[in-house]
């Protein structure tokens, strides 16, 4: 298998495919899930920058709505859809 770039993992698509969807938001409640029972964490250095979408530190259940934000927006905004980062950013004002 090819080695990842750990630096610049492309924010929100945690499971790597290019995409941010569903199966990424999924992911990342599934990680919060094994946190929340201190369980081993499965997430890699780069998937865990990918799924911390809104950069606090912490992977969590509104890391994955925030996504899920993205991908709907992006499904209704083909063409003029900003970036995940200034969706975020625009989000968190
Ligand atoms: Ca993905
Ligand atoms: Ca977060």
């Amino acid at each position: 298998m090819p080695e990842q770039p750990v630096d610049e993992p492309d924010l929100g698509d945690v499971n790597g495919d290019g995409k941010v969807n569903a199966v990424d938001a999924s992911q990342v409640l599934a990680e919060y899930a094994l946190h929340s029972t201190n369980a081993p964490e499965t997430f890699d250095e780069s998937q865990k920058k990918a799924a911390d979408v809104n950069g606090d530190g912490k992977i969590n259940a509104f890391d994955a709505s925030m996504i899920l934000a993205y991908y709907a927006y992006k499904a209704t905004n083909h063409d003029t859809a900003v970036p995940i980062k200034e969706f975020i950013a625009k989000e968190l004002n």
